[in-house]
């Protein structure tokens, strides 16, 4: 029998690097969809592009961009994936309230430009979009599901809900096999620094080796429900192997504020915490959504799937990672 074949959007980003593991360990032919940059570094994917039994053998790169239509076609019918996992897009919150309508380009029309692509293909292929939790930004219920209103509380999280939106008529409406993943925050020592979680692991372990003496955050109050990105990519292939399309929250159902990340983490090194956190109202955002924590149960209850590590373990392996890799 044929291999499956799996197309990644995304694929030397956090999420994409683990999914693209998670498949070839699955015996899956992956190919995975790069911007053209100046910077050839794709430091997620080295160790994959490094192994010559599987690159250009089971795992191929390809240049594109989701805002060039013509190519994205090109790719899907050359490589014709049994299942698309589309991951890219502009990801960060507060950079959406800047540059709002690259966002909502990348985020909510490439979707579409995608949907259409796949619409138009001769043989059926599994879509799964990745949505956030940001779609629900000031909801009025706690925790939230499946069937919670979206009220997104920033331009990237209108722009998901347009995507998400998109997804669920483009599968009413042309019987396509789309799923909607609606992911909460999910962190790992892959997450890049401009995300809060990261940005404190490193700096943590800067200022235990010496490199650093303050770690300057913005609002520290709000609370995420934070789970491990490699238990959460484990969901987009199980999404795609189910019977019918369908849309799911992924989440642990609990939630810290970044204040207790920062604790956890200067606690993994002994430190106290209050000598070295200072605030810079600059790094505020102009809107934040409420508390967003996820009912996860209809994943857990029909697809069996549950989060292994907690937040603890999560902390822990971030700031221990970090040490190791700074320190040499
Ligand atoms: O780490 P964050 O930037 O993540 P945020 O905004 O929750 O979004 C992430 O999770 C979403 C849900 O899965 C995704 F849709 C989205 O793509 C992204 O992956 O910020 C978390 C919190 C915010 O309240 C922010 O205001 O941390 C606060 N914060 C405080 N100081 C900071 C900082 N955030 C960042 N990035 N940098 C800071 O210095």
């Amino acid at each position: 029998m044929e291999p499956p074949v799996a197309l990644i959007t995304g694929v030397t980003g956090q999420d994409g690097s683990y999914l693209c593991e998670l498949l070839l360990a699955k015996g899956y032919i992956v190919h995975g969809i790069v911007r053209r940059t100046s910077n050839l570094q794709r430091l997620r994917l080295d160790h994959l592009r490094n192994m010559p039994d599987v690159h250009g053998k089971t795992f191929f790169l390809h240049y594109g961009d989701l805002a060039d239509g013509t190519t994205l076609r090109r790719i899907i019918q050359k490589v014709r994936p049994r299942e698309l996992y589309h991951l890219a897009g502009q990801s960060h919150v507060g950079l959406s309230f800047e540059i709002p309508e690259s966002t909502c380009e990348e985020v909510a029309i490439a979707t579409l430009r995608l949907l259409e692509i796949c619409r138009d293909q001769p043989e059926p292929i599994r879509f799964y979009n990745a949505s956030t939790s940001e779609i629900f930004g000031t909801a009025t219920e706690a925790p939230q599901n499946e069937m919670s209103a979206f009220r997104p509380s920033s331009p990237y999280g209108c722009a998901k809900a347009f995507a998400t939106d998109m997804a669920k008529v483009y599968r009413a409406g042309y019987h396509l096999f789309v799923c909607n993943g609606i992911l909460y925050n999910h962190e790992s020592p892959r997450r890049s620094e401009n995300f809060v979680t990261r940005k404190i692991s490193r700096q943590v372990a800067r200022i235990k080796l010496g490199q650093s003496d303050r770690l300057v955050l913005g609002n520290v109050q709000g609370r995420r429900d934070w789970g491990h990105a490699q238990d959460y990519v484990e969901t987009m292939w199980l999404m795609l192997q189910q019977e019918r399309p369908d849309d799911y929250v992924v989440a642990t159902g609990k939630t810290h504020s970044v204040l207790d990340f920062v604790k956890a983490a200067f606690a993994v090194t002994g430190m106290d915490w209050e000598k070295y956190l200072e605030y810079d109202k600059s790094i505020e955002r102009p809107t934040e959504p409420v508390e967003l924590v996820g009912d996860a149960s209809k994943i857990r209850n029909l697809l069996g799937w549950k989060p292994t590590r907690n937040f603890e373990d999560l902390v822990r392996e971030m700031v221990e990672f970090d040490l190791k890799d700074l320190g040499g």
